[in-house]
């Protein structure tokens, strides 16, 4: 609210600075950079703090030109002056050129038949409505109230087209400025550029009508030649400049800016000597560079929100310098009455339109708000109709130009609102997700006595996108596990979570035995994971298990393209289990925009011909647009592997894949756990009744108490850690019956042979150490715990511990050592973490070992045990910010954002293979 506030202040004192100046004039020899200087400022200012308000920038501007309109006489002298024709012709070539950029057939796919039908259902519905209540309140009109029979017509006709027009400027321009994306803003652009091509033809017809009335002997032939040479012209014009500046992207690409301005200038110079419209040569150009080129289209595009914004906050000054607000207080009610039948019949006609298209309702439910905006096309006309037929084309370009100011205020209000119902804007409540993941984040069980029990699934992931889901709403896509899944489901699968507070819908996913085994446990987990994970286990590849993890992967991309209502919908996919999901969901929905996250390690190349359908799973993965890695070095693997086996293209600084024309975006996004809700746990009052539980039951009297939570994994280096305690209690033996260890160990896995052999091997290790080192009499050494404990219990152990000891062989991350971590508000305990973990990357004040190397993994433990209270403290300190700075919300916005970023991308992320861009 403050800050509010003092935007506010700021915004009036500069509009009253400017006014000063203005008004007293004290600055006749302010030079044109000073002045312009001021009105880039002011109106900068004025649209920011609309912004905060969530009202357009672009109204804000409008607002700034009405206000000190007046005085700007003053501060711009008139050579400047001068300057603001250019400024503006140059400023409606970039938005047409953008809208034209923006309109890309091949995204718009199929659905191009059903804009077209859609444009000409709303403009004939619209029409006819303004039409009728022209026809009928025509005595109330101050245009020709004594016309009639064909001269009423001929004037309705006109008037018509007039009122209905749209303003392709406002609307790219609204979309522009809020970083909107989504099928909204595509259709609506679509549909206003469309429209107004209609419109112009159908005035070039009622002009016809209208001649054949006031001036018979007028040859009609010739102006239909005039009219073809303006719009043919001006298309086949705007189309070869859009060539030849893609092919100067495509093989120069310098100063972008400075071109594409010069670009427009000449679009806007050349057009207007040759009679061509300008607008429709730059829609034209537009459409041509964005639809032969859709990276040189993303260049350009970001190229003209980079360099546009000072042209069009000038541009929009002038306008709003420029409105006639004496016009609209003159007409009053009339003007306001006109403008609400425009809406009305705008409105139906949409409505209309949307239904005899077949375009989505939850998207087309809106598109009337972008069709209000109303500006220098109509004004266009109207001069034209004005000077042709001046007995009563002066009063219709009255009527219009006190209409404008209504439609420019308006129409740029409605759409930004309309775009934020829609979910579009980038400060849009939070829009649902659709998540997909192998399992799901609750399971139904039937208990003995036949009663239903929900549980959550644990681990720090499955938490934390349950509580972005419980935020935004939506489906999440799972397999569906549990004893009683089916039992709970409705017609379609779905399940409301969670079950005590529904806040999103999880639709279960049936994988009937073998088929489930061989993709899970076979493919995924017997081939993949060891695959990734650079340890002495051997992946194994089988054609049946590839067979079945092709065929779930489809089934789910089935699932998600059921539930995907609205490719504004971003999809995250989770994980090594869903590799093949993305290019068989692009078959059935082009338009859906996927990340995916790989959670574990990438192989390094070689490792990674171990797998005969390598090159399946890259072209698999770069079927995302986004492609989220834990690490960079898992990053530069995927891609170098992306370039040696698929001959793809890497734009290693821009993060971008290009394989077969198609871009990938490859980051590396380190996952955190939920920091905050761990700090709540650890602050609860029944935090201490939890530890002395656990005291209790795990028989703790020891003055040192170390901790490891684990999936039995042999990823995790369990065997490793027992070795180095075994290590450590031999070399100091006066630790023996002072020191306890608690293993937390949940079998995971079990039915595969490799796993159920590690957990065998534990077993055994905890045995021998135990009855190594335990004093007679005395608890046991190694505590191990086999039971999943809930995650209060979790944080009670890791604040009872002086140690947590982490020491994978390989990990994607781990997120063991950032709970621990972000347990410890008490700064602290110390972390004993491998070089071989993810988190090793980040945590650099733990203790950092090699779990290959027993008698240095042993020194660590002695150092973490021995450790001052002072160096604890400022090692805990320096990782708990590190923690809390990257926590799984912004790990998952970090992704999210990414993915919708990808819409406006800024230029050096959108361009591949060009050494260096001037904007
Ligand atoms: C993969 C990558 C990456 C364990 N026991 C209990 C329990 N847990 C929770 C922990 C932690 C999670 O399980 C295990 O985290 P890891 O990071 O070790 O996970 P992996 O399963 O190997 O998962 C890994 C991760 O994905 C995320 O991207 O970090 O590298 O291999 O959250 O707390 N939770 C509860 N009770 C237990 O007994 N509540």
């Amino acid at each position: 609210m403050v800050r509010r506030l003092a935007a506010l202040a700021v915004a009036v004192g500069v509009v009253v600075s400017v006014r000063a100046i203005g008004a007293t004039g004290q600055v006749p020899s302010a030079g044109t950079a000073l002045a312009l200087g001021f009105t880039l400022i002011g109106a900068w200012v004025t649209g920011d703090v609309l912004r905060r308000l969530r009202l357009p920038r672009l109204t804000g501007y409008l607002l700034f030109g009405v206000l000190v309109g007046p005085y700007l006489a003053n501060v711009i002298t008139e050579s400047m002056a001068a300057q603001v024709p250019v400024i503006g012709s140059v400023a409606t070539t970039l938005i047409a050129l953008m809208a034209g950029l923006t309109l890309s057939f091949e995204r718009l796919g199929n659905r191009f038949a059903a804009i077209v039908r859609m444009t000409i259902t709303t403009l004939a519905v619209a029409s006819a409505g303004i039409a009728l209540i022209a026809w009928l309140a025509w005595p109330w009109l101050p245009v020709a109230p004594d016309a009639g029979g064909t001269a009423r017509l001929a004037i309705v006709v006109l008037l018509t087209i007039m009122v209905v027009s749209f303003s392709p400027t406002m609307t790219a321009a609204v979309a522009t400025e809020s970083g909107a994306r989504g099928r909204l803003s595509e259709l609506v652009l679509a549909v206003v550029v469309l429209a107004d091509l209609m419109v112009l033809v159908l005035f070039s017809i009622a002009m016809q009508l209208a001649r054949g009335v006031w001036h018979p002997g007028m040859d009609g032939g010739s102006v239909i030649v005039r009219f073809a040479w303006e719009i043919g012209g001006a298309i086949a014009f705007g189309s070869l400049v859009g060539a030849l500046f893609a092919l100067y992207l495509r093989y120069v690409g310098r100063e972008v800016t400075l071109v594409l301005l010069a670009v427009c200038g000449l679009l806007s110079r050349v057009g207007t000597v040759q009679q061509f419209e300008p607008l429709l040569a730059a829609v034209a150009a537009g459409l041509v560079i964005g639809n032969l080129s859709v990276a040189q289209g993303d260049a350009l595009r970001s190229a003209v929100q980079r360099g546009a914004p000072p042209v069009l906050i000038i541009f929009f000054v002038a306008i709003g310098s420029s409105l006639r607000l004496d016009l609209l207080v003159a007409l009053g009610p009339l003007a306001i009455a006109l403008a609400a039948v425009r809406a009305a019949s705008i409105r139906f006609g949409a409505a209309a339109g949307v239904a005899a298209s077949g375009i989505d309702r939850t998207v087309g439910q809106y598109a009337w708000t972008g069709l209000i905006s109303q500006a220098g096309i109509t004004l266009g006309l109207a001069s034209v109709v004005a000077g042709e037929f001046p007995e009563w084309g002066r009063q219709l370009q009255t009527l219009l130009v006190a209409l404008i100011p209504i439609h420019e205020f308006a129409g740029p209000m409605l759409f930004r609102r309309g775009l934020a119902r829609a979910g579009e804007l980038e400060d849009s409540p939070q829009r649902p997700l659709l998540v997909v993941s192998n399992r799901e984040p609750y399971v139904h069980v039937s208990a003995d006595d036949g009663t239903i029990a929900a549980t959550r699934s644990t681990g720090g992931v499955a938490v934390a996108l349950d509580a972005l889901m419980r935020e935004r709403g939506g489906t999440w896509i799972a397999h569906g596990a549990g004893s009683a899944d089916r039992l709970v489901v409705d017609a379609g699968d779905h399940v409301q979570v969670p079950p005590e507070q529904p806040a999103y819908a999880l639709r279960r996913l049936w994988i009937e035995e073998p088929t489930f085994s061989s993709y899970y446990g076979g493919f995924a987990n017997e081939g993949l994971w060891p695959l990734c994970h650079a340890v002495d286990v051997r992946p194994k590849f089988r054609a049946d298990d590839w067979a079945a993890y092709q065929d779930v992967n489809g089934r789910f991309a089935a699932a998600i393209d059921e539930e995907l209502d609205s490719s504004n919908v971003p999809v995250f996919l989770q994980d090594y289990h869903l590799a093949l999901v993305a290019p068989a969901l692009r078959q059935r929905r082009p338009d859906a925009r996927t990340a995916l996250f790989w959670h574990i390690p990438w192989p390094y190349p070689d490792r990674l011909r171990i797998c005969p359908w390598r090159r399946d799973l890259l072209r698999g993965l770069a079927g995302n647009d986004l492609l989220a890695f834990q690490l960079e070095r898992d990053r530069r693997n995927f891609l170098t592997a992306a370039e040696e086996e698929l001959g793809g293209e890497v734009d290693l600084e821009a993060s971008r894949l290009w394989i077969d024309g198609r871009a990938t975006t490859v980051v590396s996004v380190p996952i955190g756990v939920d920091y905050d809700r761990i700090q709540d746990i650890a602050a609860e009052e029944s935090l201490h009744d939890e530890q002395e539980r656990l005291r209790a039951l795990f028989n703790l009297q020891s003055e040192v108490v170390g901790i490891g939570v684990d999936r039995l994994d042999y990823t995790k280096g369990i065997p490793e850690r027992l070795a180095a305690l075994d290590a450590l209690l031999t070399r100091r033996p006066a630790l023996r019956g002072r020191l306890t260890f608690i293993q937390i160990g949940v079998p995971s896995r079990s039915d595969l042979h490799s796993y159920a052999e590690i957990e065998a091997e534990i077993n055994d290790r905890i045995h021998a150490l135990n009855a190594r080192h335990a004093v007679p009499g005395g608890a046991p050494v190694v505590c191990y715990h086999k039971a999943p404990l809930r995650l209060a219990s979790l944080v009670a152990l890791y604040r009872l511990a002086q140690f947590c000891i982490v020491s994978s062989l390989h990990d994607g991350m781990n997120l063991v050592a950032k709970e621990f971590v972000a347990s410890r508000d008490d700064e602290d305990g110390v972390l004993v973490l491998s070089a071989l973990a993810g988190a090793a990357q980040e945590l650099h004040e733990a203790l950092i070992i090699n779990p290959y190397d027993a008698d240095g993994f042993a020194d660590a433990l002695i150092e973490a045990i021995e450790m001052p209270r002072e160096q604890r403290r400022l090692r805990m300190r320096a990782m708990r910010r590190v923690v809390a700075g990257r926590n799984v919300f912004s790990w998952a916005s970090d992704i999210l954002e990414g993915l919708e970023s990808l819409w406006t991308r800024p230029l050096q992320y959108a361009v591949h293979g060009w050494e260096e861009i001037s904007v």
